[in-house]
């Protein structure tokens, strides 16, 4: 991306031409920077909290006031409870290398408590890796010589336009586009062959696929007897999935099977994306690890795509400094936060590039727990965010156009410098300059602490490659070659011997479908959000929630209406869209975002983690469904 500097305020941002990938083409969120940027919700002054919480009253102070007031008491809980008690929290609000990793020094060196990152693709990644030894996969520029991509759970239309873009040029030349999505996405909808699972079902599916390529010899002999381990074993499971098991499970009908393992083994080169956000239910990582091995019946290294995060060549360990310490620190579930929070486990939490009162699951946990009155909360952050509104000190915070950072995209490998193009706004200082003045507060003497983070980059990309970087050239990762395996038997393992050890069965799992008492609840992303962000802009995330029209008549909900949604866990209140775009039994909902009555939607969703991978279950939502009583 590359902002356009014009009388020292961000007028326009552009999408950089020279990007293979991107070729200038920006998101609807990407457009918005510039209004985002000077948005009256920018945080731009370090603030302490006035009065009990959460009355959302805070009084302005200066820089000086506010890092000695977290100093003083950072120390207060590292002497009285010991640096267990301190937790730093983050996520991927910006990627960039300094902000995100760099910045991490500080809590390394305290030997602080951390989170496992298991809010988003980790399960996934643990997942293919059983089979595949690393999880990367397919490179985006080659979706542009395909003669099929199949889009596996995943909304790339809204979630990843660019690769959507490089998909649809292939089509323009003849590459077929098949989505499977248990709703009619907007991927879905431009789909030559939509395939439509019930939620959760994607392992008796896959196995549906495999069975009929295996049974008409549709898959590449010498490849497997090459490349793979454990194909008897695969097999024999592959063809316990019979056309009417695979049909009572999926509610898919045998001949879309037939059809989209006809398209499968003929069309070639393929590639499956495997979505992240189908990723996030309680057989997701299962799923995963399915999908992720049809290619390998056919003869396809590496055939698929799900985030190619591990196959850069980059020591973050190095970044944030894990592997300087020698100090223990205390890892804690990403996702069962609440639970944690809740019990007073952390008197000290420190809050950057995330919006967790928003976005983790079981949110009236994670509110009560931080809301303690025992429990000290700074955040950092560029906007007014509800966790910044819950925080005891709120710190101002640049957006990326306001400093100097690096970002590695998990999709492509080019690389460039993000420069600062205007001063920081307000008082707003960088998370790396925030952490390092309370290093020294601290008094803290280990020099790896205050290195220059360009001298940082070089130790983990090569000095040269940094220099390069730095000057403003585009560079190109290299990517890791796709056959190798990073498996005990150098292959890919369909039978995975690293599963067995884990406790996981060697072969993809698919559990049963649980009865219908319930509807699903489905989340994901719109267009026009990240998340949380661009409701400064956009307006808030529509409180709605999709109904198939006759669940919507069976509980007596109009089109339009409000609707309780309602588990164990909580609570919600939207507005009912009754359509066909989702099936009976399925709901869905924007991810992120309020209810009617200013609730997280969080509310309702699970704190359950994947035993793989301990990842969310986001899609696994369970709920009951009653009209709205417009008194109460
Ligand atoms: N605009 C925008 N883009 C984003 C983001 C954003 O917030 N906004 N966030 C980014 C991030 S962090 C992530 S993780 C990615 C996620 O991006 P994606 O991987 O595309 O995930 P989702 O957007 O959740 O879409 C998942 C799709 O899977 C379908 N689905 C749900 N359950 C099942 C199932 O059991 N089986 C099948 N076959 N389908 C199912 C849903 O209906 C949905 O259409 O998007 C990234 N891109
Ligand atoms: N129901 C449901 N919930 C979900 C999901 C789902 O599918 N369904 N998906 C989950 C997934 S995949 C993810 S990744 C998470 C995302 O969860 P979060 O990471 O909490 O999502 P964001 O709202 O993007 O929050 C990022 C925050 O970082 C801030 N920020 C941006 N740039 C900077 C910066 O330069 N410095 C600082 N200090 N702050 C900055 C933004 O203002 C924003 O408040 O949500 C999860 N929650
Ligand atoms: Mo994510």
């Amino acid at each position: 991306m590359l902002a356009l500097k014009h009388h020292k305020k961000v007028v326009c941002v552009k999408g950089d031409t020279e990007n293979p990938v991107t070729k200038g083409f920006l998101c609807s969120r990407g457009l918005k920077d510039p209004q985002r940027t000077y948005s009256p919700q920018r945080v731009l002054y370090p603030y302490l909290r006035d009065g009990k919480k959460p009355n959302g009253r805070f009084k302005r102070v200066s820089w000086e006031k506010a890092l000695n007031t977290i100093t003083v008491r950072l120390k207060k809980v590292l002497r009285e409870y010991g640096s267990d008690a301190v937790l730093h929290l983050e996520y991927a609000g910006n990627m960039g290398l300094f902000t995100w990793f760099v910045a991490q020094r500080l809590w390394y060196a305290i030997g602080a408590a951390r989170t496992d990152y298991s809010i988003c693709s980790k399960s996934g990644h643990e997942a293919i890796g059983l089979h595949y030894g690393l999880s990367y996969g397919a490179q985006p520029e080659e979706l542009l010589n395909m003669r099929l991509v199949v889009f596996w759970g995943f909304n790339a239309v809204v979630s990843s336009p660019h690769q959507w873009f490089l998909a649809f040029k292939s089509r323009k030349k003849g590459c077929k586009i098949v989505v499977v999505d248990s709703r009619k996405s907007r991927t879905a909808k431009k789909a030559d062959l939509w395939i439509q699972p019930k939620p959760g079902s994607d392992v008796a599916l896959a196995y549906g696929v495999a069975r009929y390529l295996i049974e008409n010899r549709k898959i590449d002999f010498k490849f497997i007897s090459r490349w793979t381990v454990g194909f008897e074993e695969f097999k024999k499971e592959a063809m316990r999935w019979t056309p009417s098991r695979v049909e009572k499970y999926t509610g898919v009908s045998w001949d879309i099977v037939k059809e989209f393992g006809e398209n499968y083994s003929n069309l070639k080169p393929n590639l499956i994306m495997i979505g992240l956000g189908f990723q996030k239910s309680f057989n997701g990582a299962e799923a995963v690890r399915a999908v992720s091995l049809l290619p390998a019946l056919i003869g396809i290294h590496r055939g698929f795509y799900y985030s190619n995060s591990q196959g850069w060549s980059i020591n973050l360990k190095l970044l944030t400094g894990e592997e300087l310490t020698n100090k223990k620190f205390l890892t804690v579930s990403q996702v069962g936060l609440g639970k944690v929070l809740e019990k007073g486990r952390f008197k000290y939490v420190y809050i950057y590039n995330m919006n967790p009162a928003v976005t983790l699951p079981n949110q009236a946990l994670v509110w009560k727990g931080l809301l303690r009155e025992d429990v000290f909360v700074v955040v950092h952050e560029t906007h007014w965010t509800e966790t910044a509104k819950l925080a005891d000190v709120v710190l101002p915070a640049p957006t990326y156009l306001e400093k100097e950072d690096v970002v590695i995209s998990y999709s492509h490998g080019y690389i460039r410098k993000s420069q600062r193009v205007v001063e920081p706004l307000g008082e707003s200082k960088d998370e790396l300059w925030v952490t390092r003045q309370i290093a020294k507060k601290l008094n803290l003497k280990n020099k790896w602490l205050y290195k220059e983070p360009w001298e940082i980059l070089k130790e983990a990309l090569g000095e040269g490659f940094v220099e390069k970087l730095r000057s403003g050239k585009t560079l190109k990762l290299k990517p890791k070659p796709k056959n190798e395996y990073q498996t005990s038997s150098g292959k890919i393992e369909l039978y995975s011997t690293k599963a067995k050890k884990l406790g996981c069965t060697p072969l993809p799992y698919q559990p049963k479908i649980p009865k219908k008492d319930f509807l699903v609840l489905l989340s994901s992303a719109l267009s026009t959000y990240t998340h949380t962000q661009f409701q400064d802009v956009y307006g808030l995330i529509p409180s709605i929630v999709w109904i198939n029209p006759k669940d919507a008549e069976k509980h007596g909900i109009k089109d339009g209406s409000q609707i309780i949604l309602y588990n164990e866990y909580g609570n919600i209140r939207l507005k009912a869209i009754a359509t066909d775009a989702v099936p009976q039994g399925v709901l869905w909902t924007p991810k992120g975002g309020l209810d009617l009555d200013k609730k997280p939607k969080n509310q309702i969703s699970p704190d359950l983690t994947q035993k793989i991978g301990g990842g969310p279950v986001f899609n696994s939502t369970l709920v009951k469904v009653k009209p709205a009583n417009f008194s109460t």
